[in-house]
């Protein structure tokens, strides 16, 4: 048939031997559909081969070859004709171990009729050869098994940087992390965030590795998402995805979780239509279609219904809040509110001055839902202390606005006491991004003190430039050494 129509023909095979899919191409390519995702387990082969024709005397291609890695197909195999008849079989597939640096071998062409070996022992074995080079740890099953992918067109050392805040928050997520991949571009493509060659790199690397994941560093755009997910059936996220998943887990309060379905809903908007091209491709269309209205016209509808029926509830909840406060202000207690970059040690330093038990903890994002404390001041003075989420670099835009009720008791406030972790390496550019989110939020109105946490960390060196600053160094476990923050913290109250 192939040489009658003048066209590759290809065939994908399911394990049992039946045929998934039969695909034809043209004169010199076939594409593979979109798998309909048959296997996510990492580590794992697909449980499909491609069988293909091939007009000329090419065997195996570059394309073939990225396909058989992309898809983790099983095998892929290319059967060239000669005078209309079959002549060759060549076969590639993929080795758990790279041979003679490469991923993938090629096995001796021979006739069709002439095989030996069962190509389903071969499989087998093969997979069995991939669980076996990967052995995972009873305490990480379960988990969602990662690559982190940073592509940008910055400089090394802040990717590197900014990889190690993704890590953090992979772990926060309960991610394992596997490897973290970064590539410098001279420029990024609007629609390709990845070259092929460098996305079959990751595709090798994620079935060597087992992952099931691939977190971006960078926002991506709905087409760049389908670019990548066009050619794996690995899960794609990006960092604001990350970190909408943890503020999804850690949300306690009615509010909390309110506002992080809104943010999580607005970023999916956008991001539908992706979903449903790859949908209708799939069905045809016909099938996929209720009356008059396409299934994504329907998601959409009842996304943007939910949308508007939570912003009605947390208007409601911004009510209450209000009025609890209004009763605060009657009583003329100033508010003192904690303010930093996550994992600062704000909810540390609560606790410490309050005696309190709030969840603190080494995690980005432990606390999410505010807390107010009142706090006896050494000169007899009453104030109360406050605790909120915490901020970091990127903030995506939709979820500061979601937070936007959670941060309107900042405004309340009649000193900001922004907490600095200066353990930390970035945390020169930590206090920017913080000023500067006070700045975007008008908040700089505020006096401000800057308080240096985790001094306990640090060398003497540091601690020598640290006490150079503008502000007063703690560490907030010990509350001791705390006496000089409290005092400075009274004088500006009183100023
Ligand atoms: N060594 C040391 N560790 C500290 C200090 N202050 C806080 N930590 C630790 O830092 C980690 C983060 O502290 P948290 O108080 O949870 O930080 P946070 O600012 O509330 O963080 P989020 O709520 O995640 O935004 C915890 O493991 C604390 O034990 C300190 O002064 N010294
Ligand atoms: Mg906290």
């Amino acid at each position: 048939m192939s040489a009658e129509l003048n066209r590759r023909i290809g065939l994908l095979i399911h394990r049992s031997g039946k045929v998934e899919t039969v695909i034809v191409g043209d004169h010199d390519r076939i594409v593979i559909p979109p798998l309909t995702t048959i296997r996510t387990a990492g580590g794992r082969l697909q449980g499909l081969r491609c069988v293909h024709t091939s007009l000329g005397r090419v065997g195996i291609n570059d394309e073939d070859i990225m396909d058989l890695a992309c898809l983790r197909l099983d095998l892929m195999s290319v059967l060239t004709l000669r005078d209309g008849l079959p002549e060759l079989i060549h076969t590639a597939h993929l080795v758990p171990e790279p041979v003679a640096g490469r991923d993938w071998v090629m096995l001796t062409p021979v006739h069709p009729a002439r095989q030996q070996d069962s190509c389903i022992e071969l499989i087998e074995a093969l997979e069995n050869e991939f669980i076996r080079t990967r052995p995972t740890r009873e305490v990480d099953q379960g988990l969602d098994r990662a690559i982190l992918v940073s592509v940008t067109t910055g400089s090394r050392g802040r990717a590197a940087d900014s990889m190690a805040e993704l890590n953090e928050l992979a772990r926060s997520a309960d991610v394992l992390v596997l490897d973290t991949i970064i590539q410098l571009r001279k420029q990024i493509h609007p629609r390709f965030i990845l070259g092929r060659g460098k996305l079959m790199e990751i595709m090798l690397r994620s079935l060597r590795l087992g992952a099931n994941l691939l977190i971006f560093d960078q926002e991506l755009s709905p087409s760049q998402i389908r670019s990548v997910t066009d050619h794996t059936d690995l899960r794609v996220i990006d960092r604001t995805q990350l970190i909408l998943d943890i503020f999804a887990r850690r949300a306690l309060s009615r509010e909390g979780k309110l506002q992080i379905e809104m943010a999580q809903l607005k970023y999916m908007l956008p991001r539908l239509s992706t979903r449903d091209d790859a949908l209708s491709r799939l069905t045809g269309g016909i099938g996929a279609r209720g009356p008059g209205e396409t299934k994504l016209e329907v998601d959409r509808r009842r996304i943007n219904d939910r949308i508007a029926r939570l912003a009605r509830e947390l208007k409601a909840v911004g009510r209450e809040r209000y009025h609890r406060r209004s009763l605060r202000r009657k009583r003329d207690v100033p508010v003192i509110s904690l303010v930093g970059y996550t994992n600062a040690g704000k909810s540390t330093l609560l606790n410490t001055l309050t005696r309190s038990h709030v969840q603190a903890r080494d995690l980005l994002f432990a606390t999410l839902d505010p807390t107010s404390r009142r706090l006896r001041f050494p000169q007899d003075m009453e104030v109360i202390i406050t605790d909120t989420v915490g901020f970091i670099r990127n903030l995506p835009a939709d979820l500061l606005k979601a937070f936007e009720s959670t941060l309107e008791e900042l405004y309340e406030a009649a000193l900001l006491v922004h907490v600095i972790d200066v353990s930390n390496p970035a945390y020169v550019e930590q206090i920017e991004v913080v000023e500067s989110l006070l700045r975007d939020l008008e908040l700089d109105r505020i006096p401000c003190l800057r308080v240096f946490n985790k001094i306990d960390l640090v060398d003497e060196e540091a601690r020598a430039g640290i006490s150079r600053m503008d502000g007063v160094g703690i560490c907030a476990l010990d509350p001791a050494g705390l006496t000089p923050f409290l005092q400075q913290a009274q004088a500006m109250l009183r100023a």
